[in-house]
């Protein structure tokens, strides 16, 4: 038996679910249940938040996942991933008053940053060897620089259409992400074997999509 989490409600919601079904494997959700039991295949459904998804996998509460690579990669545990899924893409980055001068990311020198990825962009800024205070906020990073908190933000873009309703502009990139599944490091052999029976079905319903 596999224990899968993906997440409850929200963007990767949808694309998980569907995902799981092209893949065969039937299933009864309903909104307000937490778990539910595939059919025909030894699959349980863990319903959690997206934020908690990669330490219930470390820890081996979960044995798969699947999450964005953002939520991943700021929790520090990269190593988890085990296969790129191709849908919830989208890009971290650092954005600035429409009106500010910007040249380049050395502008961000001593300036403070609000954001909810400190660990991403921490490292990327270390690289750049520019040190600025970050905030750490949860939610609602874009409206920042409007009440005075941070002179930058860096978050969540798609579309862009956040940055460009608040006033901010995209300056730099600072990670790329997608949805990808994730496996705890300690599955037994019976379980790596149901692992590749999954991911052997999620490579041939993604190349059907080509
Ligand atoms: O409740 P829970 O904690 O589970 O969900 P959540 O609110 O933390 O996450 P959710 O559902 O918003 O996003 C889940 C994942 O989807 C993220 O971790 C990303 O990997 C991925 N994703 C893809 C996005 C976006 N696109 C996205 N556009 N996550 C967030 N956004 C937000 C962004 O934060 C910003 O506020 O959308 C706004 C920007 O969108 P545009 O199109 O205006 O640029
Ligand atoms: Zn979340």
């Amino acid at each position: 038996m596999l224990r899968l989490a993906i997440q409850k409600s929200g963007r990767l919601s949808e694309d998980s679910l569907a995902l799981i079904r092209e893949c065969g494997i039937n299933f009864i959700s309903s909104s307000y249940k937490l778990k539910t039991e595939a059919t025909n295949f030894p699959l349980e459904i863990l319903f959690l938040r997206d934020d908690d998804i990669p330490g219930y996998v470390q820890d081996g509460v979960a044995d798969l996942g699947i999450v964005g690579q953002n939520v991943l990669v700021e929790a520090g545990y990269p190593e988890l991933e085990v296969e790129a899924l191709g849908f919830s893409k989208c890009r971290l980055s650092l954005a600035v008053p429409r009106a500010d001068a910007y040249a380049s990311v050395a502008a961000l020198q001593g300036k403070n940053i609000a954001t909810s990825y400190p660990n991403i962009l921490g490292r990327y800024l270390a690289e750049n060897g520019v040190q600025s205070h970050l905030h750490t906020i949860s939610g609602s990073v874009e409206i920042a620089p409007s009440i005075g908190l941070a002179e930058a933000i860096c978050d969540i873009v798609s579309s862009g259409s956040t940055l460009l309703g608040n006033g901010l502009r995209e300056v730099e990139t600072v990670f790329r992400s997608e949805a990808v599944l994730i496996a705890q490091p300690n599955l037994s052999v019976e379980q790596t074997e149901l692992l590749e029976q999954l991911r052997f079905r999620m490579q041939a319903v993604r190349r059907a999509k080509r």
